[in-house]
């Protein structure tokens, strides 16, 4: 891809989004477009098509969208499946019209049926019933991802679809009711710590199985498709290999450094029981996931004390 080339990075405030810009800018790509909410509102149509006939974008990346974890998804459907489809409608219709020339769009491993063979591969999407926890996000992330495929077929656009696996990293939500797990029990485990709490709260039975991928390592593979002409087509951007969340919480209280009680709330829900990507599709051009899982988390945690040692004065300055 021309290092000149005009990349609009929609959602670069979220977790995905800031990866991108971070990748790109790492890259040498410098003609970074980016908008926050306050100056474009992409759930307005007429507001999204101005921004595409003003500002001549000629690459899309399409990482803003409503996310959350398995309690938001399932107690918030409405906003999820509402916001999630009118956001992928406007920048895909708006793309399209004004010949953007490359688009990717990013959507969730929750996308495939919740009694789903395994590792999942892309063939298998649509083959059976969701996971009722997040229906309403998987339906409207499928409706994202068949937009790009229909444009591709009609109008001869070049509209990729990447589904990454649970994601985790720099800029997470660490909201204990709208997070996803991975934050949810880095910073459980650190206020345990802190606090010299003697337990530790896991929502669940603890026996589903989840495969986390970097998020740096999501934008490394975007950067991958963007470099290697790939125009077309869903693909699957994961490690590989996943744990079960007993497992994952062990994992966190070894980084962070908690030695005390893990205890399951099963009034919590499970989800589905197991989600792990087959990515032997990027594997077979020679993409893969460089970041280990403890090494990540390691990073994360990092960031997560230093961004909340940056918090402090800056929040004590506003009050
Ligand atoms: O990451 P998570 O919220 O979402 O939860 P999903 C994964 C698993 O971790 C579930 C358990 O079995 C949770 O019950 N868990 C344990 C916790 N402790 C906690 C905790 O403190 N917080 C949270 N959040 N979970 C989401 C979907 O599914 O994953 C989205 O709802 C999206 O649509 C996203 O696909 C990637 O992996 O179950």
């Amino acid at each position: 891809m021309n290092k000149h080339a005009r990349i609009f990075v929609a959602g670069h405030r979220g977790m995905v989004g800031s990866a991108l810009v971070r990748r790109l800018l790492a890259d040498g790509y410098r003609d970074i477009v980016t908008r926050s909410r306050a100056e474009l509102d992409l759930t307005d149509q007429a507001a999204v098509n101005r921004f595409f006939e003003d500002e001549q974008i000629d690459v899309v990346l399409l990482a803003a969208a409503r996310v959350g974890g398995i309690l938001a998804n399932a107690t918030r459907p409405g906003e999820f499946i509402y916001e999630n489809l009118v956001i992928e409608t406007n920048v895909i219709h708006a793309a399209y019209r004004a010949h953007v020339e490359r688009l990717v769009f990013f959507g969730s491993s929750c996308i495939y049926p919740k009694q789903c063979p395994q590792p999942i591969r892309e063939e298998y999407l649509l083959t059976s019933a969701l996971e009722p926890t997040n229906d309403a996000y998987a339906i409207a992330k499928i409706a994202g991802l068949k937009l790009c495929d229909a444009y591709n077929r009609e109008y001869n656009t070049q509209f990729v679809a990447l589904m990454p696996t649970n994601l985790y990293g720099p800029n997470d939500n660490y909201d204990l009711n709208s997070s996803h797990v991975l934050p949810a029990l880095l910073r459980k485990a650190h206020e345990a710590k802190v606090s010299g709490a003697a337990t530790l709260t896991v929502w669940g039975s603890g026996t589903p199985r989840r495969e986390f991928l970097h998020v740096d390592d999501l934008a490394a593979a975007t950067l991958f498709i963007l470099e290697h002409n790939v125009t077309e087509g869903l693909f699957n951007v994961g490690v590989g290999d996943d744990l079960s969340i007993r497992e994952l919480a062990e994992c966190i209280n070894r980084v962070v450094g908690f030695e005390g009680e893990l205890v399951f709330d099963t009034s919590k829900p499970d989800g589905t029981p197991r989600k792990l990507l087959d990515v032997s599709r990027l594997a077979g051009m020679n993409w893969h996931a460089t970041i280990g899982l403890e090494q990540g988390i390691a990073a994360t945690y990092r960031d997560f004390v230093a961004s909340r040692a940056g918090s402090t004065p800056a929040a004590a300055l506003q009050a």
